[in-house]
This record gives C-alpha cells, sequence and structure tokens, in this order.
C-alpha cells in the first residue's frame, strides 16, 4: 500500500423498514419491523428506531417482538424492492468513484482516494452523498469516513441514524485509545468476554499486549486485533466481490423430528436453490454441495461434499438426500431448520477461498465469534 488512503462506509438506517416507510408514508412514527410473521416462528430482519426502543432488534423471534412491543407492525419482506433500491444507491456512488465494495443491500465501501469532487475531500463527498440519497431516494444513510476500512465502518455506526464521523489521519492514534474492543468487526460477546479477562475493554487496553500473546490467544485473529487495535488495517475496497457460495434455508413452523419429511423439504429447498443458482449459472460453477442442519435447540451442524467429476448433476436429489442423511445423526434431535447450498468458483477465475457459507465472508472474521449458534 502506498501513501493515505481516503475510504468512505456508507449504511442505510433501518434499511428494510425505512424503504417501507418511504414505500407507506402513514407508516412514519409507528414502531414497525420487516420479517417473518411471529405465529410462524418468524424473526425480526430490522426494525426501526421507534421499535428499537423497545428493545425489538434484528435476528430475533417475531414472537418476542410481539411481547416487548404488542403494537408493532410486522410487515413481510420484499426483497426485489431493497434490491431496486440497493442498485439506485449504487449509481449515486458511481458518480463520484468506481471503487465500490458492497457489503450488503444497504451497506458500501467507497475509496474516494482519487475522486475529484469536492476538492477531493472525503467528508464532502459524503455529505453530498447523504444529501442525495435523501432527495433522490428519499431515505437516509449514514457515513463513516477514514483513512481504512476498519476505521470507516466503525465511524459510520458512531452517530447513527442519520450520522456522518470523520476520523482524519492525525485522530487514528487517539481515537482508538478509548474505543471499545467490541466495535471491532469479528468481536463479539466470546472473544470480549476473553479479553475482559485479560484485562482488556478498549482498543489502548488491547495494545499493551505482545502479538505473541494474541496469536497464541486468537490463532490467525490475534494478528488482525493487534493491528487494528492500532488502527492499522490495509485491505482494499474491492471493487467487484467475487461470490463464493449460494444457499438457501428454511425454518419450518413446526419441528420436524422425522427423516422422510427432512428429505422432502431438501426437494423444496433444491428448487429454490436452482432457480436461484440458474441466474449466475453463465459466471460461476458449483464446486461443492453443502447441507446446513440447524437442531431445535439451536445447535447446528454442516456436511459438505465435492461434486464428483462422474458427471452428475450438481443438483442431483440423491446427493443432498445422502448428506442430509449422514449429518442428521451428529445431533439426532428434531429439525428446526434446513439448508442447501453450494460453494462457487468463478467461470475463468481462481478464487477457491475457503469461507464460511452460511455466516460472515468477510477475510477477517473470527472463528471463535462466527461459530456461535
Ligand atoms: N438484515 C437481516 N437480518 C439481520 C440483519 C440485517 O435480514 N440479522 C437485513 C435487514 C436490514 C438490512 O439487512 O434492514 C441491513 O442491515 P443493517 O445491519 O445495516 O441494519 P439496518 O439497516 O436495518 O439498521 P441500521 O443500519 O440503522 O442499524
Ligand atoms: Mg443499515
Amino acid at each position: 500500500m502506498s501513501g493515505q488512503r481516503k475510504i468512505i462506509h456508507i449504511d442505510a438506517d433501518s434499511f428494510y423498514a425505512s424503504v417501507e416507510t418511504r414505500e407507506n408514508p402513514e407508516l412514519q412514527g409507528r414502531p414497525l419491523a420487516v420479517g417473518g410473521a411471529a405465529d410462524r416462528r418468524g424473526v425480526i430482519a430490522t426494525a426501526n428506531y421507534e421499535a428499537r426502543k423497545f428493545g425489538v432488534h434484528s435476528a430475533m423471534a417475531s414472537s418476542r417482538a410481539m411481547t416487548l412491543c404488542p403494537d408493532l407492525l410486522i410487515l413481510a419482506p420484499r426483497f426485489e424492492l431493497y434490491r431496486e433500491v440497493s442498485s439506485r444507491f449504487h449509481d449515486i456512488f458511481r458518480d463520484y468513484t468506481d471503487l465500490i465494495e458492497p457489503l450488503s443491500l444497504d451497506e458500501a465501501f467507497l475509496d474516494v482516494t482519487q475522486a475529484s469532487h469536492c476538492q477531493g475531500s472525503a467528508t464532502l463527498i459524503a455529505r453530498e452523498i447523504r444529501q442525495r440519497v435523501r432527495e433522490e431516494l428519499g431515505l437516509v444513510v449514514s457515513a463513516g469516513i477514514a483513512p481504512n476500512k476498519f476505521l470507516a465502518k466503525v465511524a459510520s455506526d458512531w452517530n447513527k441514524p442519520d450520522g456522518m464521523f470523520t476520523i482524519t489521519p492525525e485522530q487514528v492514534a487517539g481515537f482508538v485509545l478509548e474505543l471499545p474492543v467490541k466495535k471491532i468487526n469479528g468481536v463479539g460477546q466470546v472473544t470480549a468476554k476473553k479479553l475482559r479477562k485479560m484485562g482488556v475493554v478498549t482498543c489502548g487496553d488491547l495494545q499493551s499486549l505482545p502479538l505473541e500473546t494474541l496469536v497464541r490467544r486468537f490463532g490467525k485473529y490475534g494478528q488482525r486485533l493487534f493491528d487494528v487495535a492500532r488502527g492499522l488495517d490495509n485491505r482494499q475496497v474491492q471493487p467487484s466481490r467475487v461470490r463464493k457460495s449460494i444457499s438457501v434455508e428454511r425454518t419450518f413452523v413446526e419441528d420436524i423430528g422425522n427423516v422422510p419429511t427432512m428429505v422432502s423439504s431438501m426437494d423444496e429447498l433444491l428448487v429454490e436453490l436452482k432457480r436461484r443458482f440458474d441466474k449466475i449459472a453463465n459466471r460461476y460453477f458449483p464446486i461443492k454441495r453443502v447441507v446446513k442442519i440447524k437442531y431445535n435447540d439451536f445447535t447446528q451442524t454442516t456436511v459438505e461434499e465435492v461434486i464428483g467429476a462422474s458427471g452428475e448433476a450438481w443438483h442431483d436429489a440423491a446427493r443432498f438426500h445422502r448428506l442430509l442423511t449422514t449429518a442428521w445423526p451428529r445431533g439426532a434431535k428434531p429439525v428446526r431448520l434446513l439448508g442447501a447450498g453450494l460453494r462457487l468458483q468463478p467461470l475463468g477465475g481462481d478464487g477457491l477461498d475457503q469461507l464460511n457459507l452460511f455466516g460472515d465472508s468477510e477475510d477477517t472474521a473470527n472463528p471463535a465469534d462466527s461459530s456461535v449458534d
């Protein structure tokens, strides 16, 4: 890496819920969530800030959300609509830079180091982007501006919602001293607790631990902790993010206790997986089949196999059935959720990275915290 970079991280506020409110302004001001219905064991995808005051949050069971906030309105998600809005975000971003790395539908990194707009000021570019999103799309995005991805992401969250925060290169050293380690992407409850036991609460505390100690304790992720504690992160903004996997999952209304029912559910998942894979089949080929099982006690297991050279189709149902019947006895408990997926290789590409198919695909993922649940 050479020279100082200027990175912006953009993250829309309560994205799905804000889009729904934009589509139907009468919903303004009332507690609103998007997700699955409470009586069908649904889960909250997101909640607006009114609902968050009641403690409602993403990934919470909808039934629990209704208990916390009886007036909560839960709308079914409309992914096509959110995808459409997401591409409108990108139309705006592209006016400033081509170096855009989408992280999800509502989140992206922009490298504006070379941008000439706004006298090259990343802060002014971010302000202008926020204003245009508000005026042209009727939505609010928060922005973080910093010399690297790690700090830009922390910064976009700093004054959320409707917030903007800049960390200049000169401010980095001072900023990280007080930054709680919980703000580090990948430090969840498990890692935070381990660190607390070692007397570490802030990145300043973390700086006092030698690299060897961190690596001994956290493996490869120890190096990452060592760097970010000092505000260092040289990961580049990667414009065309290569897809590593594709998967479909289903949570059942009633737990499934018998294998034949699991097998027929797997067939339904395969139909959906095939439909989704067909859309990208001109760019990727599948290299592995993956089956995921979550039992009724929320423990889970995954099993995968290389797709053989014997000429069978990747979607050969019998192969998925066998993976399922191999994996299920590991827990041998009723099943709450089933997933079917494929690991992919780009056609003509080289990326064979092993990433967590159903979880965080950041290359800096912390295994200690991503394996919980
Ligand atoms: N999402 C989801 N399940 C989750 C988390 C998020 O389906 N466990 C979806 C719904 C969110 C969208 O992804 O609207 C973006 O995720 P964010 O984490 O950015 O959350 P929000 O944009 O909803 O809220 P905010 O960014 O204001 O915290
Ligand atoms: Mg968001």
